[in-house]
């Protein structure tokens, strides 16, 4: 089966920082449990290289926009290895392919009569390139997300009839209520639907940075149009020598909080003009916060996630991302907050758990696992798993599908110190003294360490999305490098050989 998962596409005008990492992060692990169910994924990131936000940087450098773009978007680009994102393809909307789908759609749009001349007369942000509407707009007209005055813009543009699809859109949000998740922001999205839908641009004549429009070359699309449909556009060349479309489309979106209205309203909105399916699903993140405010470009409060990644490696700060901050709500994020969970629970709880669990195996079993069935009552609390986390993820409950393995990762741990394995071990040693008690010993260690070894096979599995490198380097261990979802469940693992494991989440790290 086709599965698209996107991130929003970045805007090129100010290096990377962890709040665009973020997005990258939650579609990545999707795209990664994905494939690991056997889908076929086409995991889309990019960058959004038109329009004001660009523009304007480009001439306060004193630069072309074009130099300005080639500038950045390799250093996005740069990103993804980074972070172990497993993207399929990269758009950048300066990209002639792009260019040309867009006009080819947008034609259509308006040959289908949804679009119009008029003139906009209203409030603008140009660093969200945004027409706000009078309930969108700060104190003393200003933007409430970036807190500069709003421009008065009054210009001459082509228009799309938004408003026809107010009643389309109400029965998408009545049909299928959790298309946005969370509910809130579901919630936050139909409230401006019902607060009446007006018309809005679809090209601009005031600048010149952008796609043209074929019909009128004075006018260039409004970026948001341009952007947005790349999510279709890199259909037809993302995959050389295939058009997706029919099999990928309709997509998963990522998204952060501030850009709601455009892919919850007006996207939906241009694909019923198109003739197109609306998203599969649209999942809204929160804010990474620095010291309680957004980290943002313009505040100058980011963390480089090239920093962190060098310290601590990319699954460190994958994980630490998406467990400090509930999917969905914001979070204040810190170098002293990662390097907490760094020893805390992935050298402590998962690292220490794995490295425990193969030791003992090498030392008791000579590094083979006992073929005997795992325990019951840890059986009975891993039973089902997979499903659970799977039917998390498709709803985009990503931390909450991180938390309910993490679980499992405590559990074990207990289930180690309960059962003391190092106890079983001397006692079944003591064979000369009471046969019968270290034969039970025996098989009671054969029981112990199998379901350790199985219970970290399986968590390795489960967490890959999470931690892609190093579960990869575990598996390997464990001589199970098996990755599909279908090897998630306990007790579907052979009991084979285990070879030597190197710490997974070295404490020097954190120390240096
Ligand atoms: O909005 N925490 O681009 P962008 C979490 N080009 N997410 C954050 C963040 C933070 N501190 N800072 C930024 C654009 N983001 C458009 C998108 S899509 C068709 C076009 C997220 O570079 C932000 O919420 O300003 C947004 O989702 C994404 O980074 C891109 O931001």
């Amino acid at each position: 089966m086709g599965y698209l998962v996107t991130t929003p596409i970045f805007y090129v005008n100010a290096a990377p920082h962890l709040g665009h990492a973020y997005s990258t992060i939650v579609a990545d692990v999707l795209a990664r449990h994905h494939r690991q169910r056997g889908d076929d994924v086409f995991f889309l990131t990019g960058t959004d290289e038109h329009g004001e936000p660009v523009a304007n940087v480009a001439a306060e450098r004193g630069i072309t926009p074009q130099e300005l773009v080639d500038e950045n978007a390799p250093r996005f680009q740069a990103m993804g290895p980074v972070l172990e994102s497993s993207n399929d393809f990269f758009i950048r909307t300066s990209d002639p392919r792009h260019k040309a789908v867009v006009q080819e759609i947008l034609t259509t749009v308006k040959e289908e009569g949804w679009v119009y001349e008029g003139r906009y007369e209203g409030w603008y942000c140009p660093k969200c390139a945004d027409f706000k509407t009078e309930t969108e707009i700060a104190e003393g007209n200003t933007c409430p997300i970036h807190g500069i005055a709003l421009l008065r813009e009054s210009e001459t543009n082509w228009f799309f009839k938004l408003s026809a699809f107010q009643e389309r859109l109400e029965q998408l949000y009545a049909d299928r209520p959790d298309w946005v998740v969370p509910q809130s922001r579901r919630n936050e999205a139909l409230a401006f639907i019902k607060g009446g839908l007006q018309d809005v641009s679809l090209s601009r004549n005031a600048i010149t940075w952008g796609v043209e429009v074929p019909w009128d070359l004075e006018h260039v699309f409004y970026v948001w149009w341009d952007a947005l449909l790349n999510y279709v556009t890199a259909l037809r060349f993302g995959r050389e020598g295939e058009d997706l479309t029919t099999s990928h489309w309709p997509a998963t979106h990522v998204i952060g909080k501030d850009i709601l209205k455009f892919h919850t309203i007006y996207w939906p909105a241009l694909l019923m003009a198109a003739g197109m399916e609306v998203p599969t699903r649209v999942m809204v993140g929160g804010f990474l916060l620095v010291d309680g405010a957004k980290m943002s470009k313009s505040k100058g409060n980011v963390l480089d996630p090239f920093e962190a990644i060098e310290q601590y490696g990319a699954d460190a700060v994958r994980f630490y991302l998406l467990r400090e901050v509930a999917f969905g709500s914001d979070g204040s994020v810190s170098l002293d907050g990662l390097k907490l969970r760094y020893e805390s629970e992935l050298a402590n709880d998962f690292g220490n758990l794995a490295s425990r669990s193969t030791a003992m195996v090498r030392r008791y079993r000579g590094a083979v696992v006992p073929d005997v069935a795992v325990d019951a009552s840890v059986a009975a609390e891993f039973d089902g798993l997979p499903d659970t986390v799977a039917t998390m993820l498709d709803g985009g409950q990503i931390s909450q599908a991180l938390e309910t393995i993490w679980e499992r990762v405590r559990r074990l741990n207990r289930f180690v110190e309960e059962q003391a394995p190092w106890t079983l071990a001397k006692a079944e040693k003591a064979a000369d003294e009471d046969p019968e008690a270290a034969a039970r010993a025996t098989a009671e260690l054969d029981r112990v360490l199998r379901t350790l070894v199985e219970g970290v096979r399986s968590l390795a599995v489960l967490l890959h999305p999470w931690l892609p490198a190093s579960t990869v380097v575990l598996l390997d261990a464990l001589g199970a490098p098996e990755l599909s979802w279908a090897g998630a469940e306990l007790g579907t693992g052979a009991a084979g050989a285990v070879g030597e494991l190197a710490p997974l989440f070295p404490k020097d790290r954190a120390a240096a």
